[in-house]
């Protein structure tokens, strides 16, 4: 049976994992759940994932949400020359580590910054954009110390293509990070190593500087945790 990804068009987790499948040259039915219409927000999409958050796979029945365990869950399942996640522990770590640190830092103050105030009634406030510049200094302090042209090491593994989705919700909302030259660098490389990936990136990108521009109306929207602008 055919994998299934439940995703988001603009979505960085989702966008992560369809660089996956599109890494690992997987078939799979792309399902465009539409956020602003409140698709994941169903009692439907709530037996797929408790957590009504975007992207699920679904590989033959067996359902995973979090897009950290779906990118571990297809490298090893499906890679099969272990480079995009290699099973040697120390590389591993890394890896993980990185991942925990897009999860816990640097996509979720990414996040807070650019995206939470074009979908919902936040401020882009000095302490939001601390947050940030934190998340930025840690980053490149890392690519530093490991000294490698990507997240972690010298070729793609599962970390960039979270870590790649953060940062481009930063070029969306024009956000300058030339100040943190090794995350500049990084960025840039990976972009013109790997323009088919970048293509999948870009789409998303290119929906989230239009809204940018033009806040979408999610008033309609009841949502249980965020709060929504009201005309
Ligand atoms: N930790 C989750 C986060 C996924 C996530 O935040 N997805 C967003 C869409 S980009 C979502 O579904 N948000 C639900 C909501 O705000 O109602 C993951 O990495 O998969």
């Amino acid at each position: 049976m055919k994998l299934i990804l439940y995703s988001v068009s603009d979505g960085p987790p989702s966008l992560a994992v369809q660089q996956a499948l599109a890494y690992l040259d997987l078939d799979y039915d792309l399902v465009n759940v539409d956020f602003g219409a409140g698709d994941h927000m169903t009692a439907e999409f709530e037996k797929k994932n408790p957590q009504k958050e975007i992207p699920v796979l679904d590989d033959d029945g067996f359902l995973l949400g979090e897009s950290n365990a779906i990118l571990q869950y297809l490298a090893e399942k499906y890679g099969k020359d272990g480079t995009l996640y290699p099973s040697d522990p120390k590389s591993r770590a890394v890896i993980n580590h990185r991942l925990c640190f897009n999860l816990s830092t640097y996509y979720r103050y990414i996040s807070e910054y650019s995206m939470a105030p074009i979908f919902f009634d936040y401020q882009r406030t000095p302490l939001a954009l601390k947050k940030v510049k934190i998340a930025l200094d840690n980053y490149n302090t890392y690519l530093k110390r490991l000294g490698s042209k990507y997240a972690a090491g010298d070729n793609v593994t599962i970390a960039d293509f979270q870590l790649i989705t953060a940062t481009m919700c930063l070029e969306a909302i024009n956000f300058d990070i030339k100040s943190w030259p090794l995350v500049d660098k990084w960025y840039r490389t990976y972009k013109s190593e790997n323009p088919k990936l970048w293509k999948i990136v870009e789409g998303g990108m290119k929906e989230i500087a239009e809204f940018e521009k033009n806040p979408p109306d999610l008033s309609h929207m009841d949502h249980p945790i965020h709060p929504v602008r009201r005309k």
